[in-house]
């Protein structure tokens, strides 16, 4: 019997792949989106599976919205992907973040308790919880330290589902995912921005790229690949929390270098630093360990960071071209 799966974040890169993956797989997919004054379900269109889902109004912020998510839906598992998930506007906007990236978070669980405690409960987690790295590489076993306000309402949110998990015996599973991109990435987050850029400057559209902090080192995998992880952490007997990453870093620096020559340019040639891009505190550099998820999900990265940005400037040069 085919299962029914909710997907807060659902217009969100995560939420387009993974809506994506579980239709395939059969699942009846129901999205929670807010309203908003503009249609924001670009990249639901792209993948052309806006018509196969079925859309639920409502804001993981309001717990009425919640509780009416998971009734509607008769969910067997729920992926919490809603998030204020800028991390530079996280400083900005420190109240707004905590409520939706952070006390959202026992919305769902609250939801789950109340209606249905055997629903499977997928929580999108994130490596900024590390923050100011206490090792070298972080698996689930490293302290945390988050550096921003965005890390900070995450890291209450994963030990809300290990709570959850402990007190309530829920089926609830905290991924902790380092920086996954695509074309359907966001264009304010790193990757997005250059790989738009490129495209940009090799079309004669823009003349120079201005960044930040390029020294920043990050472990960049693909959202596709990332879903797929989320959806094998709900499909295990018990649940439990997990690092998804490559095991590989790379400076921003390098990562332009890499997308820039994908057309033949040089970024030393167009980048500008600009130092309103900086933020209030960094973090320096990320490289997660994967172990567990390869031995226990037998899941394992699949894109290399040259093919990705490959990936993501040809959707761009493609996107530029057509006048978008
Ligand atoms: P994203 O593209 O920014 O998507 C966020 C989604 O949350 C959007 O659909 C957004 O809708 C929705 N949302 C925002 N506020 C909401 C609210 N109050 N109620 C309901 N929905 C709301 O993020 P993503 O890259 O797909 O990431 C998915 C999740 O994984 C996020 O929780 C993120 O923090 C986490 N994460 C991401 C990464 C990464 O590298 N991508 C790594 C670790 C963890 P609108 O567009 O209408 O606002
Ligand atoms: O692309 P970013 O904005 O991603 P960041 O801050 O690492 O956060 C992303 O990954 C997290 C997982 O670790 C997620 F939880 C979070 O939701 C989000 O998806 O910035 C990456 C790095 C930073 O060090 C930043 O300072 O790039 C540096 N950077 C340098 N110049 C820039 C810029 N970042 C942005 N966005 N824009 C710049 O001009």
């Amino acid at each position: 019997m085919s299962k029914n799966a909710l997907i807060t974040g659902i217009t969100g890169q995560d939420g387009a792949y993974l809506a994506q993956l579980l239709l395939n797989k059969g699942y009846r997919v129901y999205g929670l989106m807010p309203r908003r004054s503009t249609d924001t379900r670009w990249r639901l269109l792209e993948l052309n599976i806006e018509k196969d889902i079925s859309i639920i109004y409502g804001d993981v912020s309001d717990l009425s919205s919640v509780i009416r998510a998971v009734e509607t839906s008769k969910a067997d598992e729920f992926y919490n992907l809603a998030a204020q998930s800028f991390v530079g506007t996280s400083w900005d906007q420190p109240v707004l973040t905590a409520q939706v990236t952070g006390v959202a978070v026992t919305h769902c669980l609250e939801a789950i308790r109340l209606i249905n405690p055997k629903i499977r409960f997928y929580q999108a987690s994130t490596s900024e919880m590390f923050g100011l790295i206490q090792a070298e590489r972080q698996s689930e076993t490293t302290p945390f330290y988050p550096r921003s306000p965005y890390g900070v309402a995450k890291l209450y949110g994963h030990w809300m589902t290990v709570n959850y998990r402990e007190s309530f015996q829920l089926h609830a599973s905290s991924g902790i995912l380092f920086n996954h991109e695509s074309p359907l990435r966001g264009i304010e987050f790193v990757t997005r921005k250059v790989t738009d850029a490129v495209a940009r400057i090799k079309q004669g559209k823009q003349k120079t790229l201005s960044l930040g902090n390029i020294d920043a080192k990050r472990d960049w995998g693909f959202a596709g690949d990332y879903v797929e992880a989320m959806w094998l952490m709900l499909q295990q007997d018990t649940a439990d929390d997990y690092v998804v990453a490559t095991g590989r870093t790379t400076t921003v620096r390098e990562m332009c270098n890499i997308a820039f020559a994908h057309v033949g340019l040089k970024a030393e040639d167009y980048i500008r630093i600009d130092p309103k891009f900086y933020r209030p505190a960094e973090v320096d550099i990320l490289l997660g360990d994967p172990t567990k998820a390869n031995k226990k999900l037998h899941w394992k990265a699949q894109t290399s960071l040259e093919q990705l940005m490959a990936m993501m400037v040809d959707a761009d040069m493609r996107r530029v071209s057509e006048g978008r």
